[in-house]
């Protein structure tokens, strides 16, 4: 994933433990507030208000010291279960606006809005309306970073802090790195610093001006890495944690449509899809979701939960087929895109022994079909149910843009 069009961002709540004590008692708000415990007991600063951060104190610092800096501010123990429940309220939040999601602490998260601008506008909106939802449902507030890459959204985010938004344009990751201190990038720890210090090197900037032979003499395979991040090149994906755990196949219709057997079919080819994945990862399902976007954009999720785990392609198709059938009939409109998904996976050995003939039978079968398209292809083999799609065969996958 190196597409220069990436809309990567990067989500932070700034001051987390303490803006949650501050929603809880607002006579804190404006104040110098340490997170860690009492003044006088052992441990460190966990947490410190913008405003106690401007005496000094930091994360990580022991409270005997915090407290030296800032005799007069309010030194909290905190409570993590209140901030364990904040954090589940924000990441809700987040999920709302993709399922390309990656939460990396309790309170951050990347996201990937790449192709969203169609639903949800120009990235920075809908990153603003992330920010006013965190603000409005948890009392918080959040600084975001948006860029072409994982690196560049999580410093913009940085430099947004507190309640900030910062978008790097494609194409300028360079421009906005150079003046940054070399501190500013990732695997920049206070040796590599140093080193680089001896070279000459302060700014990200004359980072990008070092070659890469010398940088990988001098410290090896980090020194690859670096000579990538100075020139904001971060190929690394946002990685949903919950991908493992569900598989799904969508597909948007060139043009919208309410030909029900169209409808089906197109069903019955993503069936075997996710059928197909879910085999080759060894495992079953016990929940079944079909996903419609009708013509206005409004999207809908209808699920299933099975008593046994399957993995034959029928028997998504056939809990697909249902939930399809009752979501039409509930609101007849026009269809934009279909999708199905499994989640709630467990490995194939188990439950077996429950599965009715008609079950082991569908599942001998897939697995000949699985065996013949590994082989010649996906293609090779056409089931009747996905025969009105004849049509668009074999250009199928152009034409309709299955993901
Ligand atoms: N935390 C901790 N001990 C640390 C660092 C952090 O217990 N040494 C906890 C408290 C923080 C939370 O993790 O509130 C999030 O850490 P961040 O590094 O994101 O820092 P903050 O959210 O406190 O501040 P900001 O992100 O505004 O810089
Ligand atoms: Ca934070």
């Amino acid at each position: 994933m190196c597409d220069k069009g990436r809309k990567i961002l990067h989500v932070d709540l700034d001051a987390f433990f303490v803006s949650v004590e501050q929603v809880r008692n607002p006579e804190l708000w404006g104040r110098p507030v340490v997170v860690g415990g009492e003044p006088g007991a052992r441990g460190v600063v966990a947490c410190a208000s913008y405003e106690a951060r401007a005496y000094g104190i930091y994360a990580g610092m022991p409270l005997t010291r915090a407290y030296r800096l800032c005799p007069h501010a309010i030194f909290l123990k905190g409570s993590f279960p209140r901030y364990r429940d904040a954090s589940a309220r924000f990441i809700a939040i987040l999920a709302d606006f993709t399922p390309q999601l990656e939460p990396t602490g309790l309170d951050e998260a990347y996201l990937d809005l790449t192709g969203f601008e169609p639903i949800y506008g120009p990235t920075s909106e809908a990153a603003l309306s992330m920010k006013q939802r965190i603000k409005g449902e948890i009392g918080v507030t959040a600084s975001i970073g948006i860029g072409p890459s994982k690196l560049v959204a999580k410093i913009a985010s940085d430099l947004a802090k507190p309640d900030g938004l910062v978008e790097v344009a494609p194409g300028e990751e360079r421009l906005f790195l150079a003046p940054l201190a070399i501190a500013r990038l990732p695997c920049v720890g206070s040796k590599t610093e140093q080193l680089l210090k001896r070279l000459g090197v302060t700014t990200v900037g004359e980072l990008a001006d070092l070659s890469a032979p010398l940088l990988r003499a001098r410290l090896g395979s980090m020194g690859d890495a670096l000579y990538r991040y100075a020139r904001g090149i971060d190929e690394r994906g946002v990685e949903t944690p919950l991908a493992a755990k569900s598989i799904s196949r969508e597909t948007t219709f060139i043009g919208d449509t309410l030909d029900y057997p169209f409808l089906k079919a197109t069903l019955r080819y993503l069936s075997e899809r996710v059928g197909a994945e879910l085999r080759r990862e060894g495992k079953r399902t016990r929940c079944i979701t079909l996903k419609l976007r009708y013509a206005d954009f409004d999207t809908i999720t209808r699920s299933r939960t099975l008593k046994w785990a399957i993995n034959a392609d029928q028997a998504i198709f056939d809990v697909g087929v249902a939930l399809l059938g009752r979501a039409l009939w509930q609101r007849r409109q026009l269809v934009r895109l279909i999708g199905i998904g499994v989640s709630s996976l467990i490995g194939e050995e188990r439950q077996l022994s429950l599965l009715d003939s008609s079950m082991e039978c569908w599942e001998r079968l897939d697995r000949v079909i699985d065996r013949l398209r590994h082989r010649y292809g996906f293609t090779a083999i056409q089931r009747g149910q996905t025969l009105p799609l004849k049509d668009a065969f074999p250009t199928f996958f152009e034409l309709y843009g299955c993901n």
